[in-house]
């Protein structure tokens, strides 16, 4: 029929993709391959607005290598351990599995009718036994490697999940998930120990730098947060009934040692509790508790008062002999550096903001020229000379870092050091569905990992509703049959350990998983990874700029040193797509303001969807829906579908007899439009199409006419092109136009160079009004492309004669009148 109605081809086209397996590799080495990834997806509820932009940008992707000749995988699967699956089935007397594997399904259908060019046969779900098999199998190696150990801790705690967070999982001191201010506690926790790999982490970033975006790269070199600087040690004056001891500080500025006027300890580290004299012990005790009742939030707050106690203590600077009152503080934190500072409070405004509550002194050791900070108030952090400081007087402030640092070390009283502000990643959860850690804890061995014969440690399957609800300690600790088991070393009786692993350890190597899902041998077949991987293009939320991709980055760098791996980076490229927002605001509950994707697929088609997505805006923008129109993409795809039925007879005509003008169209768009995917701006190549079809609508109606072929050329490229956002109605198209399934593997349409000659003008030059050159220019040049290429002429340079310019008028691409100075 003549009537474009998305409905049918929807209906049609799917089961055929599917038949054929059009998106599977051939893995044959036929072809390079090309490894396109998207994030993978939670399973809660359905696919929703966000997931159809992101998964609509890395399709785009895939097909487009896929029309370019490579062997391209595309998996997917599902992220699918976590708390809101808990959640519901506290709710619903049910196991988390049926809520996860229900949303799997619902998600997984709402793939295929979006019809997003996955391998299905490589799904995955971290939640099977067969995935997180591998997972404790990892967990394991990195045991075995010492990157994996407990320790106590004081972690952050969120009362109302009852249970632990990871610091990256507490935002502005409170819980990321349900928002309530987040507590601390002292726990005994499993640790990853990343700050093995921090400048690893740091330096490989060089390979990343042009293909991810900046700001990612940003992200993750300040969460990583390297400093140099140097431990100084001071010695803790003997007072009565403790010995002289020393303590360490970590300073980024050694230069200013003679302008530090007190020394802090962070007020819940252990320190304060050990330095503190009997005298004070009480007023710290008071002051401790007073700091634990503060959320994060407030804490963390510059605009809040500094607050402190005296510990009754000094502590004496190595360089110069002075006594210096040790405070406990909060400003000061327990988990950075050594937890214990020198305050420099002419240089550094924390530290003079406390100087100036408590009354002490301000020394100033560094001559900016700005004013004194003991009268501003404000610290001066600028360059400038040294001063009140002995032997380092007169030097700048790099001098004087350096000449500090070879002070303390030849006195034996300090070092040069690298600080990070980097934690180990706390990796253990108290919640039940997760992957359980694979450790035996036995009264005569004490930690025991279990064999790798035994893996998986299969979640017990009887636990549901309230014997999951949140206490504290793990629900899995209630299945006693499952917890009692003999130790695997002396066959004693032992303990299974009973956390369940952080759902970021299962996604940080999810796309290793992929190369060979069904590998029963190991986590990943190497040989897979090594002709997969890396991922050539991930695609994925800016959200998780830092933690999913630092420990991706940090797995994967673990799996190359354990030899399984040659490469070091998981991802070569990555692109993070906006957001889908509605009336200029991210859509949400209490707004009101959702979409609702099954709804918009109903009324618009999947096609018109998956179009808008990618017309509205470059794939790093977000898409406000309130402003788009999914029927105007509708309409386009109706008219594009309609040429191909104008041109289904003709077949097998060369294109060359056909019109000249058309044919240049053609190519010139399938050249550019080439360009601008390798450069990612769909949303261009997505117009540049618009224009094609109006010119080949024009040719068949008033031009040369439907049988043409040049029109069928043009046809045939549209619907190749189209196929990379629009692959119902493309694969409608080719079909029309009397070709087999599948056009996803078409092949990108081939550029005749003669094609593309563009056209130029005559650009006159003047010099003072007279003409010095003619230039032959594109007709489309720039005007700063004219005016450089004018001024480099050789005969308007003789006529300039070594003056400079007064005025450079430019009118492209015809006209340049130079005015000499
Ligand atoms: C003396 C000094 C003088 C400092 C000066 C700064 C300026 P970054 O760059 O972030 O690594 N510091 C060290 N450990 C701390 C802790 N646990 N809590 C709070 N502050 C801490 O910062 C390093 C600087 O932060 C260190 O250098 C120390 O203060 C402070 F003019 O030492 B500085
Ligand atoms: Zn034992």
């Amino acid at each position: 029929g003549s009537t474009y109605r998305f409905q049918d081809l929807e209906a049609k086209w799917g089961p055929v993709w599917e038949e054929l397996g059009v998106f599977t590799p051939k893995d044959d080495g036929s072809a390079e391959r090309r490894y396109v990834l998207d994030m993978f997806p939670y399973p809660s509820g359905d696919l929703h607005m966000g997931h159809a932009e992101a998964f609509a940008m890395g399709d785009v992707v895939a097909r487009y290598w896929r029309q370019r000749g490579y062997d391209v995988m595309h998996p997917i699967g599902w992220d699918s351990f976590g708390l809101p699956a808990e959640n519901a089935a506290i709710k619903r007397n049910a196991h988390p599995a049926e809520w996860t594997y229900a949303n799997i399904d619902t998600q997984a259908a709402s793939f295929k009718r979006y019809a997003i060019s996955a391998d299905w046969s490589r799904r995955l779900h971290t939640s099977d036994p067969e995935y997180y098999r591998w997972t404790q199998w990892l967990f394991t190696r990195f045991y075995e490697k010492g990157l994996a150990y407990r320790k106590d801790h004081p972690v952050n705690w969120c009362p109302k999940d009852q249970t632990v967070l990871a610091n990256e999982q507490v935002v502005n001191g409170a819980c990321e998930r349900c928002g309530t201010p987040v507590t601390k506690k002292s726990l005994n926790q499993w640790y990853f120990k990343i700050t093995e790999y921090a400048d690893r982490l740091l330096q490989d970033m060089e390979q990343l730098k042009g293909h991810w975006p900046e700001r990612v790269l940003a992200m993750q070199r300040n969460w990583i947060g390297r400093s140099e600087g140097a431990h100084v040690d001071f010695v803790i004056e003997a007072a009565g009934e403790r010995p002289e001891h020393k303590v360490t500080v970590f300073t980024t500025r050694p230069d200013t040692l003679h302008g530090a006027t007190f020394f802090v300890v962070a007020a819940d580290a252990d320190l304060a509790s050990d330095l503190v004299t009997e005298a004070h012990r009480a007023e710290l005790e008071a002051y401790q508790e007073q700091v634990k009742a503060l959320s994060e939030i407030e804490r963390q707050s510059t605009e809040r008062e500094k607050t402190g106690v005296f510990t009754g203590r000094y502590a004496v600077n190595p360089l110069n002999g002075e006594k210096l009152p040790v405070w406990a503080a909060d400003y000061v934190l327990a988990d950075y550096g050594t937890g214990a500072i020198m305050a420099v409070p002419a240089h550094d405004q924390r530290d003079l903001d406390f100087a100036t509550k408590f009354g002490l002194p301000v020394r100033a050791v560094l001559d900016t020229g700005e004013e004194d900070p003991a009268v501003t108030g404000l610290a001066t952090t600028g360059e400038g000379i040294l001063v009140n400081s002995g032997e380092l007087d007169g030097l700048s402030k790099a001098e004087g870092i350096a000449r500090a640092i070879e002070m303390v070390e030849a006195a034996g009283t300090g070092e040069r050091t690298v600080n990070f502000r980097l934690r180990d990643w706390l990796l253990s959860r108290q919640r039940f569905w997760g992957t359980p850690i694979p450790i035996i804890h036995c009264a005569e061995c004490g930690e025991v990992p279990v064999p790798d014969e035994h893996l998986p440690v299969r979640l017990p399957d009887n636990l549901r509703g309230e014997q999951l609800a949140p206490k504290g300690t793990s629900p899995l600790a209630a299945a006693e049959e499952w917890v009692n088991v003999p130790c695997p070393r002396c066959g004693g009786p032992a303990r299974r350990d009973t956390d369940t692993m952080d759902t970021f350890v299962d996604s940080s190597w999810y796309f290793l998983r992929f190369v060979s899902p069904q590998y029963t041998e190991g986590p990943f077949d190497p040989e897979a990874a090594a002709r997969w991987m890396p991922v050539g293009q991930y695609v994925g939320g800016v959200e998780h700029a830092i933690l999913h991709l630092l420990y991706s980055r940090f797995f994967t760098k673990v799996v190359h040193d354990l030899g399984l791996v040659p490469f070091t980076e998981p991802f070569s490229a990555l692109l993070n797509q906006g957001q889908v927002l509605n009336g200029g605001k991210a859509m949400s509950k209490s707004l009101g303001n959702g979409v609702d994707l099954g709804e918009q697929l109903d009324k618009f088609g999947v096609d018109a969807v998956r179009l808008t997505m990618v017309f509205a805006s470059p794939p790093e923008d977000d898409v406000d829906w309130a402003d788009v129109s999914p029927s105007g993409s509708g309409k386009f795809l109706a008219r594009a579908w309609r040429l191909a039925g104008d041109v289904s007879s003709g077949a097998g005509a060369d294109p060359a007899s056909g019109d000249r003008a058309l044919r240049a169209v053609t190519h010139r768009t399938v050249a550019d439009c080439a360009e601008l995917l390798d450069s990612g701006k769909f949303n261009v190549v997505v117009a540049r199409l618009m224009e094609l079809v109006n010119a080949t609508r024009k040719a068949i109606d008033s031009g040369p006419g439907a049988a043409d072929p040049a029109v069928r050329e043009a046809v045939e490229a549209t619907a190749v092109i189209l196929s990379l956002f629009a692959p119902y109605t493309a694969e409608d198209m080719w079909s029309l136009l009397g070709h087999e399934p599948a056009v996803a593997n078409a092949g990108w349409p081939a550029v005749d160079p003669a094609l593309l000659v563009q056209d130029t003008v005559v650009a006159v030059v003047q010099v003072q009004g007279k003409v010095r050159d003619r230039l032959d220019v594109p007709v489309d040049i720039t005007e700063e492309a004219l005016r450089e290429l004018a001024l480099a002429s050789e005969p308007v340079q003789r006529a300039l004669d070594g003056r400079g310019l007064r005025t450079v008028i430019v009118r492209a691409p015809k006209l340049v009148n130079i005015v000499p100075a």
